[in-house]
């Protein structure tokens, strides 16, 4: 097309104008932590041997190595060039990598090797965080070998694009379009989880439909799995116990039957001829309106087992949900799974994890570590953490979740001496071959893929502790902020202090001491402590505090549920004795006067109150440091991260307002002096109804 000269100058002019109005320089999110801008002049990439995932770890070595960082050599350890090398490569494993400088022939060279090609991937990723935060290339020595063994996403992610407890949008996997549309964002998905070493995907969610197993949406399932194994990524699906019945026109689901067994193999076959490295099933079974082997009165073994007796041939494996609770069942909810899996450790096919959620209720802000981690040693447990922030404020709050993760991977069992939740889920602790960690995703097609930038850190911060149980969760804040803002210490310092602090901030203003599930009906939005007409006896949050006009708090110790007796004895002690209970789990084990001293000295309600002030507090606080550092930030991402912590604040003090205007109608007491009255009255609390908030099962 010809501009002609006056033409070009309005059109010049108007280019100007837009650039003008553009903020400096606009950012969605998108990239997430992989931001880093192609040198000028690439650095020399020598790749050897020819597989896809080598040459996707050589496209990422190019993206980020320039010529002066010398020349690049990736490849397997088995390859002559880098045998040659006499580098010390034993032990990586499967997945382990080595990335060294070193002179080779006189030239400066960088070592990329492994001794399968997802170790080069992952030691090409690992080049990448040690550029992005600050590491010096010439001196380059990195050795790693992952923690645990399958480090997975669970997608609760439903056919119809509805992610169940999702708040980053409709589900990324567009099961319409697939098999024939590949959507290019998968391949971006597949990347950035490989980036951090994630391995696996169960692609739909726990409470699942039979569809998933049919020949249509295996067809679909085996074009992600396509996409996602050069990545060194492995699809798994969730299946429907009933299944047999629903789409295999079988009378019975009864995992004794051999119909039904050979229905499974017959299924996991088919599975297999579509999708050769298919990672395996996904399984809750008789929990939550579940059907399960329980129908049928056979066990949890026995229904893991038949399954894995189905993928077994083929090398797949089954993780089967400790997540089990029952209406009909009046014991404690949190005693129910330990007495439900404790007697049958032993009983599981050799390739069945146990699949337990961190904690023995759900997900909650904070709970004490599971009991049936270390009670189980002869069957793999994989720890179930939650990502997406079904209980911690949804998509707007800021909760880094670190702290949790590890605050429940370094409880020590007190079953084996120095034994520790993470010790037993990478396997060390009992021998185990098989180990895992899976993480709910919250992951969904929102621009910034988890709903806001600071919900990436929660991704990124799972994929860092299900390779490496024993980082720290403030160096992972450390390395995740530099890569996602720049690493400029009068950022990454204020960061990380808001990131450390912001879950403790979510505990204080929604539960502290120990409160817990106090969240409102099925959508689980804001506080609802007053509910207690709910059908079942644990939907109910007054189920969980047991308030009363003397005082509050679940006894779980003999005089109560006695679920304290389901830990080792060791730490059966500490929480038994509500004067040894650290005092952020009081209220779960105890259940204890108003009156009752803290070890301040105060009462228990006026620090029950002191904590929900100091929630609210330090949501403040955090919006006031993300103030100061909008020099710094791209104004999209910092506009609406400030937005957010607004909606934050507001709901922080709607949570200790409803929850102190619900206690003192309980306790009849009065706020300590100078403390601020909740803004409504109780009944107003009450009244509010969310029936469109998002993420709700169906
Ligand atoms: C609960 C969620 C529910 C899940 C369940 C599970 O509210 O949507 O189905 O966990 O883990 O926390 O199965």
């Amino acid at each position: 097309m010809q501009i002609g000269l006056w033409g070009r100058s309005a059109l010049c002019t108007a280019l100007m104008l837009l650039t003008a109005l553009a903020p400096a320089n606009a950012d969605d999110g998108y990239r997430l932590w992989l931001r880093q801008t192609a040198p000028t002049s690439q650095a020399s990439v020598e790749i050897k041997g020819g597989t896809p995932t080598l040459a996707l770890a050589g496209a990422e070595l190019r993206d980020i190595l320039s010529a002066e960082d010398g020349t690049v050599l990736v490849g397997l350890s088995s390859d002559p060039a880098i045998a040659a090398l006499g580098l010390p490569t034993q032990g990586l494993g499967d997945e382990g990598y080595l990335v060294r400088a070193m002179t080779n022939n006189g030239r400066k060279t960088i070592v990329v090797t492994a001794n399968a090609p997802a170790g080069v991937l992952y030691g090409a990723f690992a080049l990448a965080r040690h550029k992005a935060t600050g590491g010096d290339i010439a001196s380059v020595n990195l050795r790693s070998v992952p923690g645990v063994k399958l480090r997975v996403l669970n997608h609760w992610d439903n056919l119809d694009g509805h992610v169940e407890r999702g708040y980053a949008g409709q589900s990324l996997w567009d099961w319409w379009t697939l098999p024939d549309f590949k959507d290019p964002r998968y391949t971006d998905y597949a990347r950035a989880n490989a980036s951090l070493g994630i391995n696996g995907t169960v692609l739909n969610n726990v409470n699942a439909k039979a569809d998933s197993l049919t020949a249509p949406y295996i067809a679909k399932a085996a074009a992600l799995a396509d996409v996602f194994r050069p990545w060194g990524i492995k699809v798994y699906l969730s299946a429907r116990f009933s299944a047999p019945i629903e789409i295999g026109g079988l009378k019975s689901a009864d995992p004794r039957d051999p119909a039904v067994a050979a229905w499974w193999k017959a299924k996991a076959d088919e599975i297999y001829k579509a999708i050769p490295d298919f990672g395996g099933f996904l399984v809750k079974a008789n929990s939550e309106g579940q059907p399960g082997p329980r129908d049928y009165g056979a066990t949890h073994a026995d229904g893991a087992n038949m399954l894995a007796a189905a993928v077994k041939p083929h090398g797949g494996i089954v993780m089967w949900r400790a997540f089990v609770y029952a209406e009909t069942d009046p014991e404690d909810r949190a005693k129910q799974a330990y007495t439900e899996f404790k007697p049958l450790d032993g009983q599981f096919a050799d390739n069945v994890l146990v699949q337990v959620k961190n904690g023995a209720i759900d997900f909650q802000p904070r709970e004490p570590f599971h009991p049936l981690f270390g009670a189980m040693p002869k069957t793999p447990l994989m720890l179930e953490l939650q990502i997406t922030k079904e209980y911690l404020g949804f998509a707007t709050h800021l909760a880094y979740l670190a702290p949790l993760f590890e605050e429940v991977l370094d409880a020590p069992t007190g079953q084996r001496k120095g034994e520790t939740v993470a010790s037993v889920v990478a396997g060390a602790a009992e021998g185990h071959r098989l180990s895992g960690i899976a993480g709910v995703a919250n992951i969904g097609r929102d621009r910034d893929w988890s709903g806001s930038t600071f919900n990436q850190a929660n991704w990124y911060a799972f994929g860092r502790l299900a390779w490496d149980p024993t980082l720290s969760s403030e160096a992972i804040a450390r390395e995740w902020t530099a890569q996602t803002f720049g690493n400029d210490t009068r950022v990454v310092a204020p960061v990380v202090a808001m990131m450390m602090g912001s879950r403790e901030a979510v505990v204080n203003y929604t539960g502290p001491l120990g409160l817990a599930h106090l969240m409102g009906t099925g959508h689980h939005y804001g506080p609802a402590p007053w509910v207690s007409e709910l059908a079942r006896p644990e939907w109910n949050p007054v189920y969980y505090h047991r308030a009363d006009k003397a005082g509050i708090g679940f006894d779980r110790t003999k005089t109560g549920s006695n679920a304290v007796s389901q830990y080792a004895p060791s730490v059966a002690r500490i929480f038994s004795d509500p004067r040894k209970t650290p005092e952020r789990d009081l209220l779960w084990f105890h259940h204890v006067p108003w009156t009752w001293k803290m070890a301040s000295g105060d009462t228990l309600w006026n620090t029950l109150v002191t904590h929900y002030d100091r929630g609210v507090a330090d949501v403040a606080q955090m919006g006031r440091q993300w103030e100061a550092l909008k020099p710094f930030i791209d104004q999209e991402r910092f506009a609406k991260q400030a937005t957010y912590f607004d909606i934050q604040y507001r709901e922080a003090k709607w949570w200790r307002d409803a929850s102190l205007a619900y206690w003192m109608s309980v306790n009849g007491l009065s706020l300590p002096a100078g403390v601020a009255a909740p803004e409504h009255d109780l009944a107003w609390y009450k009244a509010q109804s969310f029936p469109y908030a998002p993420g709700q099962g169906k």
